[in-house]
């Protein structure tokens, strides 16, 4: 223990303000369990985070049970269904035809500044710009989380840690190397993401699978539109200008078949890595892993964000039976919980990936299968009911 160090006690501590940490701080409050959400970012860097923009129906539905979407009823835009453009056509999937609930298009930073917002109003502990955070005795009775701001050191003794902190954060390597085991797959691609102020010409997205790569033609409000290409996984930047970035997707989306690809200020550019990846268990001892900090797919099935949702409400449930009825069967079974779900979304945005995505060195009859794998989940009604399903996004699990 740092001499001049101040402790403190709490039942959670939550280590990350992304969706994962924010979400499963608002289930704890709403089951009366104190917790702190520790974040190294400051509170205006997390607001302007840049990334998701599909949420799932169950995602949604939690959401207003947690009071925090009274802004995203207001300005989300509700679809009933998604385009895919392939081989020169343009087809379409009806998901509240084919299973009767809908997806919601809301930027990821919106749902953070609503839950940020909601959980200081109420008096929630939230800390941003923590530096130096590190877990200790993990596997002991008496958990505890240190970390370094202005006022100096600080320990927070906890009952259980929450890893939300994210791919690169500190709780996953926490875990001792032999205890924890990796499963990965890089894709031989990325994706140039950009934001553009122009209006959206389309009601829903379109996933288009081109000779030249995968396009996506995505919005966030009636004003910004949210763009993505296929890229090489070194690409440069710097080599694309704003010019070629829009040439690049009139050739790759039909704009041959109808799309008006209106163009405009780009207002933020970036290239993300494609992976999938799972970590596995996603508990060690107090600590229990939840999101990106767990696991990563690739963002062609939108599911980064929901799945970590997913993730917490599992991560609650099982808190409040140990912490509320000293029942720790939930804490025990929580990992094989959640990576049932991890594995069938894993499973369903890998798919998407291989389907849309151009592969060097692919073969003619690699290319005509693919095609024809578009075909069926947007030709036949078993084939687009299935992916409509998972798209949707599959009920929470229950512990
Ligand atoms: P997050 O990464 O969102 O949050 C973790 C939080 O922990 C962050 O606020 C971080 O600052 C904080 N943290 C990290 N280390 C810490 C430490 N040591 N101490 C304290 N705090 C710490 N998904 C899609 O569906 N569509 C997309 O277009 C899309 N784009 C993406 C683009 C990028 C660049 C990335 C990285 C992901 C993208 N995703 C996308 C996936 C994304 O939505 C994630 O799945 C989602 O953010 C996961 O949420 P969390 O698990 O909460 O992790
Ligand atoms: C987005 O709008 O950012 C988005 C939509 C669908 C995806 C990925 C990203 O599959």
């Amino acid at each position: 223990m740092a001499v001049g160090e101040q402790r403190e006690q709490t039942e959670v501590v939550i280590v990350g303000a992304g969706p994962a940490g924010l979400v499963l701080a608002h289930l704890l409050r709403r089951a009366g369990i104190g917790c702190i959400v520790l974040e190294d970012r400051s509170r205006a860097y997390v607001e302007a985070r840049v990334r998701a923009g599909v949420l799932e129906h169950p995602t949604v539905e939690l959401l207003r049970e947690l009071g925090v979407a009274d802004r995203l009823d207001r300005e989300a835009l509700h679809h009933r269904g998604v385009e895919f453009a392939f081989a020169g056509e343009r087809r379409r999937i009806d998901f509240l035809d084919l299973v009767g609930r809908s997806i919601t298009i809301y930027g990821q930073q919106e749902v953070v500044k609503d839950l940020i917002a909601s959980w200081l109003d109420a008096g929630g502990d939230l800390r941003f710009e923590v530096a130096d955070v590190r877990l200790h005795d993990l596997t002991s009775a008496a958990p505890s989380v240190t970390y370094r701001d202005a006022d100096g050191e600080h320990r927070i003794s906890a009952r259980l840690i929450a890893g939300c902190d994210g791919f690169h954060g500190v709780c996953r390597p926490s875990i001792p190397a032999g205890q924890l085991h990796a499963i990965e797959r890089v894709y031989p691609f990325a994706w140039l993401g950009i934001l553009a102020e122009a209006p959206p010409t389309t009601e829903e997205l379109i996933y288009s699978s081109h000779e030249r790569g995968f396009a996506l033609y995505s919005m966030r409000s009636p004003r910004v539109t949210r763009l993505y290409l296929q890229v090489a996984p070194d690409e440069d930047l710097g080599a694309w200008s704003d010019e070629r970035i829009w040439d690049e997707l009139a050739i790759r989306l039909p704009t041959t078949a109808g799309l008006d690809l209106r163009r405009g200020p780009i207002i933020d550019k970036a290239i993300t890595g494609m992976r999938s990846f799972v970590a596995t268990p996603m508990r060690h001892g107090s600590l229990l892993l939840a999101g990106d900090a767990a696991h990563i797919v690739p963002p062609t099935g939108a599911k980064g964000l929901n799945l970590a949702v997913a993730d917490v409400v599992v991560l609650a449930a099982a808190a409040e039976r140990y912490l509320r009825r000293d029942d720790p069967s939930g804490l025990d079974r929580y990992s094989e919980v959640c990576l049932q779900r991890v594995w069938r979304v894993q499973r369903f945005a890998w798919r998407m990936t291989a389907m849309l995505h151009r592969f060097d060195g692919d073969d003619e009859f690699g290319r005509w299968l693919r095609l024809a794998e578009l075909d069926e989940v947007t030709a036949t009604p078993a084939g687009a009911a299935a992916l409509a399903e998972s798209y949707v996004g599959l009920p929470f699990a229950t512990i």
